[in-house]
């Protein structure tokens, strides 16, 4: 069954962001705020992608589900992404786990983050839902999934890519027919098995899913009166379908982005320290797989409005530079160096100092004479002057959080018991 429909499915699609997950492989910068409010790439926060992808799509009600430490992701959403207007049939809901269903209850598994509010999401009346994890960095166009869905007849379509299959343990593995059918659906398998054609690869679920909404509520509503479900998308609900139903894979690529941009499809989980440097840092690079430039496809953000970034001398002559660097609005570099560095807004950098391969969160200030290298900084840490950071993994190990792949995270509570050493 092939649709005839030719204005876009997305204007009748509610994407519903989950954003209630911790991130707890981010360690300390998860400590306070959810990992959908983590900052990435110089002036957004990792929702922000989530959510741009969905009005670069079309889309136009959107409701963001949040639990953990939501306060600074609440915050964050209500300046930034106040702009729909429900007399254009526009509506941005922030629903909160606030114990509408039961006094006792919480979120309890993804699936119950949106049964909780089916009564909000039937008062809108989408024909489509659009469930969609806020913890993830890349480029989608959903109305290319949307139809899909609907050209298949499926009863869920499941966004997914090819991943190397010892990488497939953390998610949702699939075997699919060659008309992308889903045949079996396995969560977290500690052994997961490969692609037939590419043994070395699994085919892993992106966490987004597509459903009619009539279809979802039915499920929901099923799943909340079973007592062994775990009340989860990928746990239950999805397996359920590929048993009983018709289950489709959406093969998340480079035609998902309807930009200009002609790089391999992104997606990336930055959900461990290394690989949330190593997605900023490749910022740096002359040509990075993610544009974050690309007019097509705008990553939509709260920012303040803050005077331009600044490179001074210092009173000595010295140059403030920054080489191969992203360096956002309000930061000033005096008489210091950097090289592939990343700084967020409002960060200082004092004289002397060097930067190599840092991250710098949003109101830093680093001292005279510091040399870091390899560094993720908490926002508005303060680095005391002449602090080196990057030369000696044992020393560096004690002091930070350093990660396998040898990236410090250096967060204000570890420099105040450095000091008070
Ligand atoms: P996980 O990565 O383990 O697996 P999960 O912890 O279920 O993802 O979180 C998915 C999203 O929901 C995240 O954005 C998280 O913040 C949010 N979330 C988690 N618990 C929540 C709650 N109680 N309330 C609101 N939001 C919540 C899933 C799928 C896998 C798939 C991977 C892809 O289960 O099949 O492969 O995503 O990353
Ligand atoms: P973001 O940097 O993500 O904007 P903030 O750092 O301002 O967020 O803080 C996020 C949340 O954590 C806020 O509710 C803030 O009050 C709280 N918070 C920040 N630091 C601490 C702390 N040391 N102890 C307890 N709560 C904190």
């Amino acid at each position: 069954m092939v649709s005839k429909r030719t204005q876009p499915l997305a204007r009748d699609a509610m994407a519903y962001v989950l954003a209630g997950g911790r991130g707890s492989r981010l360690k300390e910068l998860t400590d306070f705020r959810a990992k959908p409010a983590v900052y990435f790439g110089g002036k957004t926060r990792i929702i922000d992608f989530a959510l741009s992808n969905a009005l670069n799509s079309g889309i136009r009600r959107i409701g963001v589900a949040t639990q953990y430490k939501a306060h600074s992701l609440i915050r964050h959403l209500q300046r930034g992404w106040n702009f729909f207007r429900p007399e254009r049939n526009e509506s941005f809901d922030i629903l909160p786990a606030s114990q509408r269903v039961s006094e006792t209850q919480w979120y309890e598994g993804t699936a119950d983050a949106v049964f909780q509010n089916i009564d909000i999401i039937e008062a809108y009346g989408p024909e489509f839902m659009v469930i969609l994890a806020g913890d993830h960095i890349y480029k989608m166009d959903y109305e290319l999934m949307l139809r899909q869905h609907v050209d298949m007849n499926a009863d869920v379509t499941v966004g997914c890519l090819e991943v190397p299959r010892m990488e497939a343990t953390g998610f949702g593995v699939m075997h699919i027919d060659e008309k992308d059918r889903i045949v079996s659906f396995i969560e977290k398998p500690a052994d997961p098995p490969g692609m037939p054609d590419r043994p070395d690869f699994a085919l892993a679920s992106m966490g987004i899913y597509v459903f009619k909404t009539k279809f979802l509520m039915d499920q929901l509503r099923r799943d909340a009166a079973d007592p062994n479900s775990s009340r989860d998308f990928g746990k239950d609900i999805i397996p359920h379908i590929v048993a009983n139903g018709k289950a489709v894979a959406h093969r998340f690529a480079k035609s998902c982005v309807r930009s200009s941009f002609e790089n391999e499809a992104y997606w990336r989980d930055v959900g461990t320290i290394d690989a949330y440097w190593e997605a900023n840092i490749d910022l740096t690079d002359i040509t990075p797989e993610l544009d974050i430039y690309d007019r097509d496809w705008p990553v939509w953000t709260y920012a303040e409005i803050k005077p331009p970034a600044k490179f001074v001398h210092d009173q000595d002559g010295r140059r403030g530079t920054a080489v191969s660097s992203l360096v956002a609005g309000d930061c000033i570099i005096s008489g210091a160096a950097l090289r592939k560095s990343l700084l967020f807004t409002g960060v200082r950098v004092n004289s002397f100092s060097s930067l190599e391969e840092a991250v710098v969160l949003p109101d830093c200030i680093v001292g005279r004479s510091a040399t870091l290298r390899k560094v993720v900084i908490d926002r508005g840490v303060k680095i005391p002057e002449g602090l080196s950071v990057g030369f000696d993994p044992e020393l560096d190990a004690k002091r930070f959080r350093r990660s396998e792949g040898g990236v410090c995270l250096i967060t204000q509570p570890m420099i105040d018991r450095l000091e008070s050493q």
